[in-house]
This record gives structure tokens, sequence and C-alpha cells, in this order.
């Protein structure tokens, strides 16, 4: 084997399992969607075998090898074939990789213009001919391209894909796609239900966890390009020395994947650490002291990606202390972090209710009369919606209503309010919803994924994050169909036009089958999966029913003494008239921050899509829904629906016997047993709850 780099034992030990004839592989999840078998069907065997006989480079640099290790490894696995790494090419079938710079080969065979096209991480791959011998190119213009490639050929692969016609050119959307790790400095996980960080701190940087180069592979092969190491929630220690050596230690391992690292800051750091007395962003010491920082970071983390911060929000501290704006705080760091072309993402998840008692309005308020005063590297990152991740919320209202600044959008990958690693919920289609939806920003036509991806205003910064929920468990997400949301997430933002079905296809086939009515089973589980979450948990609108603190089962009941947005009554507001939180005109008028055609169209219950209803309207428990039913009847339905959702997927999961490996099956198993439990929990505890109010009786069919 042309190998540039020892392998982990834990590497070289699966090989020896793998490659004992006969032998069942036991899975536990650990490989995620990079599993490599050997393709049992012969004639396929034959066929990728005959289209992947040399690999030709003619560079080298860390990506490089990279590069080269890992389509060795994946051909190894998957074609059990040795593949030599040769300069030139001397067989039919050969592979050629690289950049158009550095291989004179690749400068034969590819169009400069075809390049330009790409950009600095596209690639291409194409079926060509070289000196009459069939090959396979994948080139780019730097090295990171071409590992993108490499990972999307392996796919293919992987897929059972044809390989012999291939024209294929591809290039991110979006610049930054990054993962938020809500991750401790402690080593346990804001939000995570995985384990404990895998960010092992205390023994960094002196051991270096082979889990991080794992975790790199995976990342790069969907397209993350940045990791944002510790929890927004910040401890000002991530910035002293001790803390950024260990984070250049795994800032050197995730390099060679194209993965940069970023850190969460507190405001108030130059005060924590750094033994000022004040961290007001107009004080020269202040500056002084970040610019001298974010120096020091870049002497051990030259590629250092830049901050994000949350400022003022559930008791983090911000430049309002000082009476200063979100922009004075967030150009201070853009000014110490523009040197070194380092990026500020500033928070808008923001809710002061001094400034409207309505905490869907409140990120809005605070940052649209700021537009236009951020510094060029500044992003704004908000969340999917305008409250929190909710399982489904109408699209925040800031996407397209600040468009002279660059707007970054976060959606939780872990899945706080959606069933906790728990819940088998691919969310997908949930994060569809959102980047398809039509904001009439500029007329129509402005979709939220234009306004992420800066087309829409022409932003030179784009950026969209995902918060993990990664963490040691065996199958980094606690459950085995978690990792789809971590892939999907990868995919769709290299591609927001991707389908979450042709992502969730993609994903089956790399991580659990390759047979039709195995991928077709799974399919129908996935993609009703999300639907199913929100009936069972906040159907027709309905938002913030999760308990108190764990935001993991129902409490529809629960009212906070100190806040009342910390309570569910204040969003579902069911009292004997009727259900809903009024947004309209007539209430909130939260439905004003959207772009006219939407205000208008979400204004009235007659033409508000039943799937927001209850988030713009306070409505009667007899309204007539579309279905003919009363409002109290329809939600009935839906609840019940929700529960009959999940045992619709146990019954498909368990058709599946056999067909998956024993271990990840049972574990899917056991987690849809407690997923119908919950569900029906849910179903049953909002039921009973609403039905206090509700006029009409609780027509709920026993089971
Ligand atoms: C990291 C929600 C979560 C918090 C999280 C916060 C945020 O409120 O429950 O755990 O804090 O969002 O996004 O900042």
């Amino acid at each position: 084997m042309h190998l540039s780099r020892p392998y982990s034992m834990q590497w070289l030990l699966w090989m020896v399992i793998v490659f004992l004839p006969g032998t069942v592989l036991a899975e536990d999840g650990y490989e995620l969607w990079l599993r490599y078998n050997r393709i049992p069907d012969p004639e396929l065997l034959s066929y990728y075998k005959k289209h992947a006989t040399e690999m030709v480079v003619q560079q080298s640099c860390p990506i490089f090898r990279t590069v080269q290790d890992e389509l060795l490894m994946a051909l190894q696995g998957l074609l059990g074939q040795e593949l030599p790494v040769n300069p030139s090419v001397s067989k039919k079938g050969a592979i050629i990789l690289g950049t158009l710079d550095e291989s004179p080969i690749l400068r034969r065979l590819v169009q400069p213009l075809e390049m330009e096209i790409a950009g600095d991480e596209g690639y291409i791959i194409r079926s060509l001919s070289f000196d009459n011998r069939p090959v396979t190119v994948i080139a780019a213009n730097k090295s990171k391209g071409v590992l993108y490639g490499v990972f999307r050929f392996i796919c293919l692969i992987q897929n059972r894909q044809a390989i012999d016609r291939l024209s294929i050119r591809s290039k991110p959307r979006i610049q930054r796609r990054l993962l938020n790790h809500w991750d401790n400095l402690n080593g346990s996980v804001e939000r995570g239900y995985a384990g404990k960080s895998i960010w092992n701190w205390e023994k960094l940087p002196a051991e270096i966890d082979s889990r991080y180069e794992d975790y790199a592979r995976a990342n790069a092969s969907i397209g993350i390009n940045g990791t944002v190491m510790n929890n927004v929630n910040s401890q000002a220690e991530i910035l002293t020395k001790g803390y950024i050596s260990k984070a250049a230690a795994i800032a050197n391992v995730l390099r060679p994947y194209g993965i940069r690292v970023y850190f969460s800051v507190k405001f108030t750091s130059p005060m924590e650490i750094g033994g000022l007395s004040t961290a007001d962003p107009f004080d020269p010491g202040v500056r002084r002291w970040w610019k001298e920082r974010v120096r020091q970071i870049y002497e051990q983390i030259p590629d250092f990606g830049g901050f994000l911060v949350k400022a003022y929000s559930e008791g983090q501290p911000g430049p309002q202390i000082y009476g200063r704006t979100h922009a004075d705080g967030a150009n201070m760091l853009a000014e110490a972090l523009s040197p070194f072309e380092g990026i500020v993402m500033w928070r808008s998840f923001v809710y002061d209710l001094s400034i409207d008692s309505d905490r869907a309005k409140c990120g809005y308020l605070e940052f649209v009369p700021l537009d236009g005063q951020f510094a060029a590297n500044v992003l704004i990152q908000s969340k999917n919606g305008p409250v929190d991740f909710q399982p489904r919320e109408p699209f925040n209202p800031l996407f397209g209503a600040m468009q002279k600044t660059p707007l970054m959008m976060e959606l939780q990958i872990t899945q706080e309010y959606t069933g906790q690693g728990k819940h088998l919920v691919y969310l997908a289609p949930q994060w569809k919803e959102v980047l398809d939806s039509e904001t009439f920003a500029k007329g129509s036509g402005t979709l939220v994924a234009g306004i992420v991806d800066g087309s829409a205003e022409n932003h030179a910064l784009s950026g969209i994050a995902g918060v993990s929920g990664i963490g040691t468990d065996r199958n980094w997400m606690g459950h085995h169909f978690s990792q789809a949301n971590w892939y999907a997430f990868g995919r769709l933002a290299w591609d927001p036009a991707l389908t979450s079905e042709q992502i969730a296809e993609e994903w089956i086939e790399m991580t659990w089958s390759n047979d039709p009515e195995t991928i077709d089973a799974i399919m129908k589980m996935m993609a009703g999966s999300w639907e199913a979450c929100v009936d069972y948990m906040t159907p027709l609108g309905l938002h913030h029913l999760m308990a108190a603190g764990h935001h993991y089962g129902p409490e529809p009941e629960y009212v906070n003494p100190d806040r009342a947005d910390w309570s569910s009554t204040y969003y579902h507001k069911a009292d004997s008239e009727g259900i809903g939180f009024d947004r309209s005109s007539a209430g909130t008028n939260a439905v004003n921050q959207y772009a006219g055609p939407l205000r208008k169209l979400w204004d009235s219950p007659a033409t508000c899509p039943e799937k927001y209803l209850l988030w713009f309207h306070h409505l009667p428990w007899t309204h007539q829904m579309s279905s003919g039913k009363t409002l109290w009847q329809e939600l009935q339905l839906r609840y019940n629906r929700g529960v009959e959702s999940v045992m619709t997927m146990q019954k498909a999961w368990d058709s599946l016997e056999g067909k998956i490996d024993e271990e990840r099956f049972e574990h899917v198993k056991a987690r849809l047993e407690m997923q119908l439990e919950n569900a029906q929990e849910w179903r049953d505890v909002c039921l009973d709850y609403f039905g206090r109010f509700a006029e009409s009786p609780d027509t709920r069919d026993g089971e």
C-alpha cells in the first residue's frame, strides 16, 4: 500500500476484520456514512475495478496526502483493490487527481475556463480519454477542491452509480459552512445527547485523540469547512494561552481536511482574564487587549477563522452594559480580526422583553435598525426561526430585512426540541422549508437560501452554522438516525437546492444498505418523521410547550414565576375562548415584520397556512378548518396522527430485521419504542390539558 501516514491501530484492526472471509461485521455506527465495506455483487465489483486501476498524482501537500489516503482507503475497502499511485498514466481506468497549477497532465485535459467556474473549493469530475485510455479526472483549483471531489467520487461508488460517463461540476454556494459546538471547557455539552465533548481539553495538547481525525474526515466528506469549538455561552478561559495551545493542536489535525477552527468568545473577557476594569468597546485599552489576544491566536493558529459571539442574551454580557450597540461590539472585534482575515459572527438571538412583549419580534427590532453599521468582516448569525429551534417555525423575519448585512443561518442539528437523540426525526425537510421560503424581500423570487448564500444582496461573505450535537458516544450522535442530520446539514450548506429526498437516499445507501427494499423502507420512515414530530409535539403552529429546563417532554401548563416568555402558557395562550398567539395586526403585529405579500397572507386566519395558524392567530376552539373540522377536532386529529406515524415507522423498521446488522437494528428498535411512548405522552398530556379549555368533548380514539 502507498500510505503516506501510519494508520491508527483501530483502523488496522478494522481492516483485518473486514477482510476475514465470511465475517459478519458488527457495526456500532462509528464509521458514520464513511463505510467502505466490500461490494458484494461480483459484476458490479469488476465494473468498478475496471474504472479504478491506478491513482495518478503529481503533487504533494498535507491536504493532498489526505486526499490520496482517503481514496486509497475507500477503494481498498469497497473494491478490495490496492491502487498503485503513479506520477503518470500507465493504465486504462486511471484516476487522475490534482490541481491545474501543479499537474501537467490535468493542464492537458481540462479547460482553464471550466476551472475558473469551479472557484476555490469547487471541483470537476469527468470521464475523459488520455492517450486513448479511458480515465477519470478529479480536478480543482485548490487541493481542498480535490478533497471534496474525491469524497463525492467515493460517494458515487457507495451509491452504486455509474462512473464511466461522469460530467460533474460542483462548488459550494455558501462560503463558511460551520459546525457550532456548544461544548463547555469542563467536557460537558449544552444540549448534547451523545455523551461528553469530543474535545479532551484536559489531555490536550499532549494527547491527540484519534477521534479528531475521524471527525475531520466526516466533516470534509460533506464539505464542512469550519468548527466553532466551544459553547456560545462562553467562558473567557478559551482565550488564555493554555487553551489557545490546546485548540492549536486540534487545528493541526483539522487543517489537512480543509477545516478551520473558530472560538465563541465572552464579551467581558478583557476583565475576566485580562485584568482590565472595563470591557467597553470604546475603551482604547480594551481595543488593544483584543488586538493583542487575536495576534497571539494567529501566532499559533495561522488560519484561525474568527469569533462567534452571543451578546446580551440569556445572561451573556454584551456592549449594552456600556450603553453601546451590537454594531459597536461586533466592529471592535472585527477590527482586531481584520488584519488576519478573520471574521465575526454576531448572533441575533436576543429577546429583551423590555423592547417588546412578543419574544418573536425582539431580534428584528434590535438588529434591523443597525443594518449598514457593521464592518465588512461581520456576519449576523440568526436562527432559522424567530423564537428558538422549535419543531416548526416560520422563517426568521431578519432574512430579507437587513439587506446591507450578510446574514448567516443557524440551524440546530442537535435535537434539543425534537426528541434529543432519542427520536428519529430527519430534519432536512424542516431546513428546506425555511431555505425555500419566499421572502418577497426584493419582489418575488427572493428565497431565504438566496439571502443566506449572499446572492440576493450581493454580499462578499456568506455562512451557515449547525449546532452540532456530536459527542463521545460510539455513534457520535446518540441516535444512528441523528447522523443523517449532520450529513444533511453539510450537504445543504454546500447546496441548499438539493432536496431532502436526494440527501436521504445518498445517506441511506452509504450508512445502511444498497438493497432497494431497505432503501425504500428507510426513505419512507425518514420522509415523514419531521411532520410526525410536529404533529405529536406542536401541531398547527403551536410552539414551546416543552418542559422547562430540559425541553424534552410536554409541559403545556408550565408557568415560570420570573419570566413570562419562559412559560409554555405564554406561547399557546389557551383559555376557554380559544388557543394560539395573536401575532396578527390585531395582536402583537409580528406579522408586520414580513414583506407585504406574506404579511397579507399570514394576517388573516382564512389565508394563513394551517401549519402556522396558531403561531399567528388566537382562534376559537370551534374555528372551521379546511378539513371541515373544528380547530379542537383538528388538533386531536393531528396529535393522533403523529402517534400513528411513529407506529408506522416502527412497522417499517421491524420489516428490516435481518437486513440490517443486529447491533444497529436493535438500537434503533429500542429508540423507536421510546419514541412511541413519548409521542403518546405528548398527545395525552397536551390533549388532556387543552381539553380542559376546549368546548367540544375530547373525541380522541383509544388505541
Ligand atoms: C446555548 C436556547 C437553548 C440554550 C442555548 C440558547 C442559545 O435557549 O435552550 O441552551 O444556549 O438557545 O442558542 O444561545
